[in-house]
Formats: structure tokens, C-alpha cells, sequence
């Protein structure tokens, strides 16, 4: 399996540092419950984030389903369907209606001149999904919200330690949400946080996410079991201290995928601006197979052959899985560009877990098969 390249390989920090706080762990008999590493960590991550409050979570599909559950959102609301099935799924999972709405091709993020049309009288929010670290039209959606009196909740899963115009992703909207999956730029083997400038939502998050407990043993509204533990926290901490290290492998990586593949007919890197912050997570490919030669699935095919695991984000689309499928069967009516991507759309493997040699040998495969 090792010699496999995969798409999501985790990036892992120092083995010493992470088996010192366990270490600690051991020694204080603190596993879970705002433990002092999850403290530690969520501390760091609101310096890093330029936020008031990061509310740490078990995974981040936990922390988009208590977030929407503290903004108090009901009836329906507007979302990309060009996204992980987690984000329409926390929507579903509490009777509130996913209405997907299309995006823009030359960002993949939900295309804010598409929304209004989508909002009803029972519409309570829009959440945009900051696809591949690069930051939605922000702006645009927040006035959008404002004018239509809607909450605006961000998936910023992709995001972490990424800016828009300036500012870190994690301050903009209502509240923004981050997975720490073990297959994310930064993992805490599983994890995540919510992260929001607000005072009353944090509390309410804060709340939620321990079963609604106010005191000792009291209880003052429902609840969950969302809190992160001291392990993944130790863990988060511990590649937190490689994040610049990781930042410069990625960005390498991606340098010199555009540098090999740049040149081949019908086939596109995506760019990312490099004038903010960026992670460099993802190296996304657009493939024409008219002009390539070669259809998408075949090339995806003929590199899992050889052991290069690219994938095809995000095949075939949420409205295209079930429940939505039967639930919304007309959805796709909707989204021209979002059925026109996940055509052509796939990612190739980066990160620190893929070496230069293993890179260029992606390269030359690819090379000899698009002619
Ligand atoms: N919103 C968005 C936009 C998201 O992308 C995600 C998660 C979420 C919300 C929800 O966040 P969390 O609740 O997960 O915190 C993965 C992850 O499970 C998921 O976290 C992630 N997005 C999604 C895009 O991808 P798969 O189906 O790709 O996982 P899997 O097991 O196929 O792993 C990918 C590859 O990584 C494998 O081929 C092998 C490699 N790998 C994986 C793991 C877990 C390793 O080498 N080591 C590992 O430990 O879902």
C-alpha cells in the first residue's frame, strides 16, 4: 500500500515532539473535556486565524452540524453541490433542505450572482465552501446575506492558513468551520474547529458541543458530544510546529507540476495567487479530452494502474448522491458548470508524504499519455 501515491497522504510533524505531549498526556490522566493541549490549540489557532474564538471539534462535519444547530438555522439553505458530501449532509441530517446553487468554473466556488434567484421565504442562510484554500467571493455573499436578512456560514475544511484580501479565512461571516482530517493540510488525525468573531454564537458552540451543560450539572439546552481530544489536539500542536515546512513542499510541488504539465494540450493546472496566504494543498487538473486525446476516466484509470492514486474531486457531485438524488432529482438542471467539472476535474497526489522523484515520475506518465 506504501508504495501507492496518494491524494490526501497526511502531512505528519516530529515524531519526538508528538510522543513527548503523549507522554504528558499519560502522566496527566487528562483525556478529553477541554484538556490543556486542546486549550493550547485552540489559543493557537485563534492567533493564527486572527479570530476571537476557535471552538475545537471532534471532526468538522460534527462542527458544521453544531454550528448550524447555534446560528439557529431552519427551512432551506444555499450551498455549492461542487463540494464534499459532508457539507450538504450536516443540512440533511437536521431536516434542513440543501438548495444547490451553481459556481463560477474559473473558481469553483459558489457563483454569488446565482444566488438570489435560489432564496424562498422558508431560505435562513447561504454557506459557501472555500474550495482548494481559495477563498469564495466573500464580500459579494456577505451582501447578498445582509440585504436578504441571512445568516452566512463558511466550510472552510480546505482553508486552513489561507487569506483573502488580507485577512486570514476563519473571520469572515457568521462563523467558518475547518476540518483537521488526518487527509488535510493540517490534521489532528481527526478534528476540527468553528471559529467566529461572535461572543454569544462561540458560547453557544462552546455549550452545544458538550452535551449543552452550563455548569457542573446543569443542563440548559440540547446538546452533542463534539469535543476534540487531548490526543489530536497533541497531534495538531505538534504539526502546527511544521506548518511553514509543509507550506514550502507544497508550494514546490506545485511549482513544478505547472512546470512539467503546463505546456500539454487540454490540460490545466490550477493557479493559485500567491499574492495572499496560501496552503497549496490541492493540485487540481482540468482536462479538455477533445483537445488531450484522452478522456478524464481513462487517464485516472491508466494512473491508478501505475500506483498514482489520483482522484476525481468531486465526482459526480452532491445532487448526483443520495438521499439528494431522489430528494431533488431536478437539482441538476441547475448547475451547467457544476455537471460540466466534475467531468473533467482531478486532483494529483502532493504534500510532504510525495518526494520530488515520485513527482516526476507522475509527470512522465502523465506526459506520455496526453499527446
Ligand atoms: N467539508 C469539506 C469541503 C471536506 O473536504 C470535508 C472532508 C469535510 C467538510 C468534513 O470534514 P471531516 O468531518 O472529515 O473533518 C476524505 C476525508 O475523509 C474527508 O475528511 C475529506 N473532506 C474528504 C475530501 O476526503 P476520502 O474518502 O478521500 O478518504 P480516504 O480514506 O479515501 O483517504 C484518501 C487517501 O489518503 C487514501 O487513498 C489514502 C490516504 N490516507 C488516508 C488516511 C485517512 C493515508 O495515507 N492515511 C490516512 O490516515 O475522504
Amino acid at each position: 500500500m506504501n508504495d501507492k501515491l496518494y491524494v490526501g497522504r497526511p502531512n505528519i510533524g516530529s515524531r519526538e515532539a508528538f510522543l513527548a505531549r503523549v507522554n504528558d498526556i499519560y502522566d496527566r490522566r487528562w483525556l478529553s473535556n477541554d484538556g490543556p493541549y486542546v486549550l493550547e490549540f485552540e489559543a493557537a489557532m485563534s492567533r493564527l486565524l486572527d479570530v476571537r474564538h476557535c471552538v475545537a471539534m471532534c471532526n468538522a462535519t460534527v462542527g458544521l452540524e453544531i454550528a448550524i444547530r447555534a446560528l439557529g438555522l431552519t427551512g432551506e439553505v444555499i450551498l455549492p453541490s461542487f463540494t464534499f458530501i459532508a457539507t450538504a449532509h450536516a443540512l440533511q441530517w437536521q431536516q434542513i433542505t440543501p438548495v444547490f446553487c451553481d459556481i463560477d468554473p474559473l473558481t469553483h466556488n459558489i457563483d454569488p450572482s446565482k444566488v438570489e434567484a435560489l432564496i424562498t421565504p422558508r431560505t435562513t442562510a447561504i454557506m459557501g465552501v472555500h474550495l482548494w484554500g481559495r477563498a469564495c467571493n466573500v464580500e459579494a455573499l456577505q451582501q447578498i446575506a445582509d440585504r436578504h436578512g441571512l445568516k452566512l456560514l463558511f466550510d472552510a475544511a480546505h482553508a486552513f492558513a489561507c487569506s483573502d484580501g488580507g485577512r486570514m479565512i476563519g473571520g469572515f461571516g457568521d462563523a467558518e468551520v475547518f476540518s483537521f482530517h488526518a487527509t488535510k493540510f493540517i490534521n489532528t488525525l481527526e478534528g476540527g474547529i468553528v471559529s467566529t468573531n461572535n461572543d454569544d454564537l462561540a458560547l453557544r458552540l462552546r455549550r452545544m458541543k458538550n452535551f449543552g451543560f452550563t455548569g457542573y450539572d446543569q443542563v440548559e439546552s440540547i446538546g452533542t458530544n463534539g469535543k476534540m481530544n487531548e490526543v489530536s489536539a497533541a497531534m495538531g500542536l505538534t504539526n502546527l510546529e511544521s506548518l511553514d515546512e509543509f507550506i514550502d513542499i507544497n508550494r514546490a510541488h506545485y511549482h513544478r507540476y505547472r512546470e512539467r504539465l503546463s505546456d500539454l494540450p487540454g490540460l490545466t493546472v490550477m493557479s493559485y495567487d500567491e499574492t495572499g496566504k496560501c496552503n497549496f494543498q490541492y493540485i487540481v487538473v482540468e482536462l479538455d479530452s477533445e483537445i488531450a486525446g484522452i478522456s478524464r476516466d481513462e487517464l485516472v484509470r491508466r494512473l491508478h494502474e501505475q500506483g498514482v492514486i489520483a482522484r476525481r474531486y468531486f465526482f459526480p457531485g452532491c445532487h448526483r448522491m443520495e438521499p439528494y438524488l431522489s430528494l431533488y432529482p431536478e437539482a441538476g438542471r441547475n448547475l451547467p458548470e457544476t455537471e460540466r467539472l466534475v467531468q473533467r476535474l482531478f486532483c494529483l497526489p502532493t504534500g510532504s508524504g510525495v518526494s520530488v522523484a515520485d513527482l516526476e515520475r507522475v509527470c512522465d506518465i502523465i506526459r506520455g499519455l496526453v499527446k
